[in-house]
Order: C-alpha cells, then structure tokens, then sequence
C-alpha cells in the first residue's frame, strides 16, 4: 500500500483541493483523447520505460549489461555515472513513436517505440520495442563479443504474472509472459528475432519496483558465484508480479518485443498482431512514422531556409527529447508545515492528496519530475508540436491547485521520483511561489484562436479548456496578487527568502526560479523584485484576454485589465524601480553592498577546532536599489513596457551588448561582470549558478523582446535588430557545438568559454533553442 492515510476528519487547509470541477474531467479528455495517450515511454528518469497513465499500471522497461575496462556495469536508472558518451531521443512524437539512440563505451543500441490500436487490441492497444544492438569491437576474437539485455514487466497493482514457459526458446514460441489487469483485459508479451540467443528469467514479487536494478543485479550475481556463470536463473513462482527476461545473443543483434492486449477475446488476430509489431512489418512501421516526424517538424517549425542541416539535427533532438521526456507520475507531494503547528503530525510535512501529474521534465538523469515554471517553457514548445498534448499537461497542473491557489512548485510523486532526491529537498512549502510561466502558453493559445491560427476543433477545445480553468486561473492570480505583494500598490516580492541565515553571501530566492541571483541583502517586507511585477503583468494581460475570448469581459476581466494597465505604467515601473545613474531596473530592498564570506573559528570539537565559512556584514543596509545588472533587470525589456521611441531602450540595449556587462559570444551571461556578486559562491557548497552562466529560457525570452523590437517603429528599430541577429547567431551556434562535441543540451553554458554546464541531457528549457531557429516568437 503505497498511499498514506488522507486525513479524513478535516483535511488541513493546505491540503485542500481546489473546490472545482477538475480540469481533466472535460470531456474532451475522455474517450478517444485519454486512450490516445494511455501507453507511452513515460517513464522518463529510466533509459527505456514504459507504462500506462494509469496509477498503478502494467510496467515495462530495459537494461543492459554495460562493458567497461573488462568489467559488467547494470545500466537502467538514467545516470551520468555510466558515462554514457550519448543518449537521447533522436525522434519522438509525444504519441506512437520514438526512436532513441544510446552509446555505452564500444556498444550502441537503438531503441524505438510503436504503438497501435487494431481491431481486437485491448483497451490502449498494442505497442512494441525494438532493440537493435551493435558493438564496434564485435569480432571473434574479443573477449566480450556477446551482450546481455534484460526487458522487464512490472505489475503495479500486484497481479501475478505468468511466464511462456519453464524454458524459453524463442524460436519455438515467442510468449515471454502473460497476465490480465482491469483496464487492458488479458495481455501477451511476445520476443521475436532472427539472431540466436538465449532467453533466461528470473521472477520476483514486490511491491517496490523502484530498486528492481539492485533485485536484478543480485540475482545475477548470486548465480555468478555459484555456477560462475552470468545468467538469471530461469526462476519465478506463481506470485511473481515482476518478470525479467535477460536475452543474451553474439553481436550484432536485433529483437523485437510485442505487446498486445485484449488476448481473452479473438484469439485468431493475435498471431497476427504480434508479426505486424514485429520483424519486417515493424521496419516499415518505423519509418513511416520516421517520415511522417520529420515531415511534421518540417511544417511546423518551418526553418530549413533558416539554419543549416546540423542545427536542424540539434533541433530535432530539442523537440524529440521534450516529447521523449514526458512523464506520468502518481503520488503525493509532502508539504512543510511550521513546526508549532498543532496539526498533529509529527512530522514537519503533511501529505498533499494523491494526484497524477502528465508532465514534461527538465532533465531526465537529474530532474525527471515536473517543475511548475519550467512548464510553462516547455510548453511553448510543446503546444507547437501538438496542441492536444499540451492541454493535457496543463490541466493536469492546474488541477494540483490547493484552495488557496497555490500550485507547489516541484513534483516529488512517487516512490521512483521520490528515489531521485535526497530527503531534506523533498518538503514543498506552502508560502512560496514560482513564476506563473504557464500563462505565456495559455497566451499564445487565447491568441491563436483570436488570429484562426487554430482548426475550428482546436479552437472550441482550447475555449472550453480555457472555460473550466478560468477560475483556476483566477484564484492562482488571486494567491499571487494577494501572498506575493509588497508594501506599495503595484509592488510584488518574492516571499520565503530566508532573513535569519548567517551562511548565505545573499539569501537564495528559490520560489523566483533563479536561485541565487543575488537580490537585496536583507530579506525585509520592504523588497520589491521587478521581476516579479513583469509575471504579475503576464499574467494580468493574459487574464484580460482569456476573459475577452470567453466574452466575460464586464466582470472580473475588467479587474484584469486595469491591472496590466497600472503594472504597464511606465512612470511608476520607473519610479519603483529604474536606476538613472546605471540605466538599469533594479530590485528595492534593504540592503548593503558591503557583505562577504569569512572563514570563522568555531568552539573545539573532540579536541579538534573547526572552521566554518560565515558572512560578515560590514556596511550598514539601507532601503535602496539593489545595483546588480543581469537578467532580472531586462525583465521590463521582456515584459515590452519600454516605450519603442524611449531613451531607456536604449540604455537596456546598451546593457545587453555590452561586454563587460552582459554581452558574451555564447549568449547574454545571467549576471554583469560587473557586479559585487559575480560568480561568487553563495556558502561553502553553493557554487555561483545564477550569477554569471548563460541558461536558454532567458535568452529567449530577451531574444522575444528584441524582435518585438526590432519591428515596431522607433529610433533604436535598427540597433534592437542587429543585436538580435547577433544574439540569436550566438546561442544557435554554441548549443550546436556543444551537442555535436558532447552529444548533449547542458543546463546552462559557460559564459567565458560557452562550454556546456550543471546538468548534461537538460532537454528542459535549453531546447528552446528550437524555437530561436525558427524564430516562433510569442506575442506577449
Ligand atoms: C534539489 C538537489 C541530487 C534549478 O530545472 C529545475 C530547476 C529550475 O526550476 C530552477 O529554476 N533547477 C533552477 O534554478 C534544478 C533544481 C533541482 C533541485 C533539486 C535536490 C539534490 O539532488
């Protein structure tokens, strides 16, 4: 039983649904569009993974046996451990295909994904993997000429499964495994190749598949020391719920794995299923649906006049691994509560209910789960691909909104990603934000059905979405315009900093999304954060327009437009927050420049003294502008508030191509050289993140803006053209060669010498950089 207890007698506020119908329960979720999607590689943070959008599903997966320096290495969890020199989805279209190439030291697999529904497949239909498996040094001769893979099925609810048969020869019957679940009805597995290999199996019961590499590992490795011999042992019970099947065969080889279900009923078609998912009628498959990918790319980005055939590779992989990232998560999120709370727990979190999230994910290795404002960047991409999808993902964030409005920001569901993460980070906290980036999504969709840019279908789906999120929508603005605003009308701060810390250079601003970026010095109810006021614009404008498109324009949406209005207000932004000496907007708050990290003298411990790295203050705060350039101050710039004719654009294009400021030939670094904070370490552990490196979902919102620019008339038009032609060059060509060297998109780059940065396999928001090719632009 995977599932805490909900408290049932009064369930604190915190963890209190939003009391509205649910987003997903629209009809057009149902039927058709939900089955559509029930199988798919949603298993993001494992190399090959595959279940149902169902919480507790029939799962599916790979591993293998990785060769390095005469040693055997299980692969399976996505790790940068394993050294893989590549890995990622090459195409993958959200749906019924993926292709996915992984090189392992001298050994290179492929791995694709089909599915289909036929008549007769079980609900969700069929769906098959194929692995084609090659090694460079794969004579005779060599010691390792033989590989070793391992596909596994997993049943959720415990069902037991059962096995084709005590010993398995393919080649008499393909039946690897069967078993009957309530939503698919009876199900078959089948392997098919025409290389030799042997098939071995070992079955296990348990309801934790999450560490099923170590379940594995240890079988193979009791059996190695008893029979000295690298083999499962063709062992399982009546009650295996798990079922592994290790497929050993010389290189080069190839197997397919069928899948069909619905098996209890027309027991003819299924031989014919199972030989359509497989052999010769599966190559074709694949490479139709391979045209069908590339062909769709082509339309709906539409930009091989714009770039060359290697970025259009790059760009590919962008859009592919995005899709091939998507994820479906179950569980609940743990939420931190004070500790002098008399909620009864104790603990210092409570539960959240058990929800389901569909997302995308920043970064399979690192970050496979969903990250609230890392979203709404995936999403401009996402809804470019396939509109359908993308409604999908949001909803299902919406309806993880408590009563108070609040979204928590990172999704820790379930005991695969909660395996991810150590324990300290898990706790979600109710007070603090992250920018409501899903309304530059939702903007660009109320747009395109105001502009028919969408089918007639497509436009009522997005009308009626956008009919059953309204209040969604409005109570999330309502929790930011009521728990993130500042002292001053039109002011807005990011709650949660952390005032009493004596460790932090500058106390971190998690809740913004840009961690470290250095803010006022002492965290007081005083802040302003400009940053913040450009989202509570966007999300006023897109408030305003929503309402406009479901003609609800006399009520709450004439709040809404008030509201940009004042938050576009050019003098007041002004006042609040421009710097006339350094040309630039910047944060207000308590603070003083003068504070530094000192290594201090602690009391003796065990007769040893102990150093600790502390800060020092040595000037006194005052209430002031925080003089830091970077990318919070471009945000008004962002945002389009800059009046076209305004000499303070010209100053902020001064800022940004400038060199010694924010210009660099990579991209436009997160923070001047110039500041008292550049690349400087936050503690002893907190290397610089936000105060210097290059990250792709600013540069394209700043990119954005210069377009918008460099169209509209005015004096700097030419200028704001020039640094956008320049910029975007910048950016397409650094991510390019880092992907062509490392075989990967980074996190962020490295500003001095544009080297890829944090986390590699970051198919997050770095693969905006698709859309910079094609130049897809929002309007807002
Ligand atoms: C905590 C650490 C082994 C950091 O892309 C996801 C987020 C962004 O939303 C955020 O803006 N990343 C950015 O500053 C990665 C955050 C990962 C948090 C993990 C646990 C130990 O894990």
């Amino acid at each position: 039983n995977l599932i805490k207890p909900a408290e049932e007698v009064q369930r604190p506020r915190v963890v209190t649904p939003f009391p509205a119908p649910k987003i997903m329960d629209l009809p057009q979720f149902q039927g058709e569009h939900k089955e559509s999607l029930y199988w798919g590689t949603y298993r993001p943070h494992v190399y090959l993974g595959i279940r149902a959008r169902t919480p507790r599903s029939l799962v599916a997966g790979l591993m293998w046996l990785g060769v390095k320096d005469g040693r055997y290495f299980m692969r399976h969890v996505c790790q940068d451990s394993d050294e893989l020199s590549k890995y990622g989805w090459t195409h993958h279209n959200g749906r019924d295909f993926g292709r996915q190439l992984l090189i392992d030291q001298d050994m290179t697999l492929e791995t694709s994904f089909f599915k289909s529904k036929e008549a007769g497949s079980g609900y969700g239909g069929d769906w098959a993997v194929r692995v084609d498996v090659q090694n460079e040094k794969s004579g005779d001769g060599e010691p390792w000429r033989s590989g070793h893979l391992f596909f596994y099925v997993a049943d959720e609810d415990g069902h037991s499964l059962s096995l084709g048969g005590d010993s398995l020869d393919i080649h008499e019957s393909s039946l690897l495994a069967s078993g009957s679940r309530m939503d698919v009805g009876r199900w078959q597995l089948h392997l098919k190749s025409l290389d030799d290999m042997e098939v071995h199996y070992s079955g296990f019961r348990t309801p934790h598949i999450h560490n099923l590499s170590d379940l594995v590992q240890e079988s193979l490795v009791e059996q190695a020391r008893k029979y000295n011999r690298l083999q499962l042992p063709d062992r399982s019970d009546n009650s295996a719920n798990i079922l592994v099947f290790q497929i050993s065969a010389k290189f080069p080889f190839k197997i397919d794995i069928a899948f069909v279900s619905g098996t209890g009923l027309d027991s003819s078609r299924v031989e014919e299923r199972i030989s359509s998912l497989t052999g010769t009628s599966l190559t074709s498959k694949l490479k139709e649906k391979q045209r069908e990918f590339d062909a769709k790319f082509e339309k709906n980005f539409n930009m091989s006049s714009k770039i060359d055939s290697e970025s259009a590779v790059a760009g590919k992989a962008a859009i592919g691994n995005m899709l091939g990232g998507i994820g479906y998560f179950y569980g609940q999120s743990k939420i931190a509560i004070p500790r002098d709370s008399n909620l009864g727990s104790h603990e210092n979190y409570i539960y959240y209910w058990p929800a389901e999230l569909y997302t995308a994910v920043p970064s399979r290795p690192f970050f496979p789960r969903g990250f609230l404002w890392d979203e709404g960047f995936h999403q401009l991409l996402i809804w470019r691909w396939d509109i359908h999808i993308s409604l999908d993902i949001i909803g299902h964030w919406l309806d993880l909104m408590n009563i108070d409005g609040w979204i928590p920001r990172e999704q820790i569901l379930g005991a695969e990603a909660l395996s991810k993460i150590p324990e300290e980070f898990v706790p979600q906290h109710p007070t603090d934000g992250n920018p409501p980036t899903l309304f530059m999504a939702l903007h660009d969709l109320v747009d395109g059905v105001k502009k028919n840019k969408f089918t007639s279908t497509e436009s009522i789906e997005i009308s009626s979405f956008l009919e059953q999120a309204f209040v969604r929508l409005e109570a999330w603005f309502q929790w930011f315009n009521t728990t993130q605003s500042g002292k001053e009308t039109g002011s807005y701060y990011w709650h949660g900093r952390d005032s009493k810390t004596t460790r932090e250079l500058n106390p971190k601003t998690l809740s913004s999304g840009l961690d470290d970026y250095p803010r006022a010095s002492h965290p007081t109810a005083d802040e302003r954060h400009v940053d913040l006021r450009c989202w509570m614009l966007l999300a006023a404008d897109c408030m305003h327009s929503v309402a406009q498109l479901l003609k609800k324009e006399n009520g709450s949406g004439k709040e809404y437009g008030t509201t940009a209005k004042m938050l576009t207000d050019f003098e007041v932004l002004n006042q609040m927050h421009y710097d006339e000496a350094y040309g630039a907007y910047f944060d207000f708050g308590y603070h003083t420049e003068k504070v530094r990290l000192s290594w201090k003298e602690m009391k003796v411990e065990h007769g040893y003294p102990t150093r600790e790295l502390v800060r020092e203050v040595l000037g006194n705060p005052e209430l002031r502008l925080v003089p830091h350039i970077g990318y919070v101050s471009l945000f008004p710039l962002m945002r389009r508030i800059i009046p076209s004719e305004s000499w303070i654009l010209q100053k902020q294009l001064d800022l940004i191509s400038n060199r010694s400021i924010l210009w660099t030939d990579f991209g436009l670094r997160s923070l001047s050289k110039t500041s008292s904070l550049y690349m400087k370490r936050n503690t002893e552990h907190d290397a610089p993140y936000w105060r210097g490196p290059i990250w792709m979902n600013m540069n394209y919102m700043i990119l954005s803006a210069l377009h918008h620019y460099s169209k509209e008339d005015g004096p700097y038009r030419e200028r704001a053209k020039t640094i956008y032609d320049d910029l975007r060059t910048n950016l397409i060509r650094n991510v390019v060669r880092n992907y062509n060297r490392t075989g990967f998109l980074w996190e962020q780059y490295d500003q001095k010498n544009g080297k890829g940065k944090g986390q590699r396999v970051f198919t997050g928001w770095t693969s905006l950089v698709l859309l910079i090719m094609a130049e897809a632009y929002g309007e807002i």
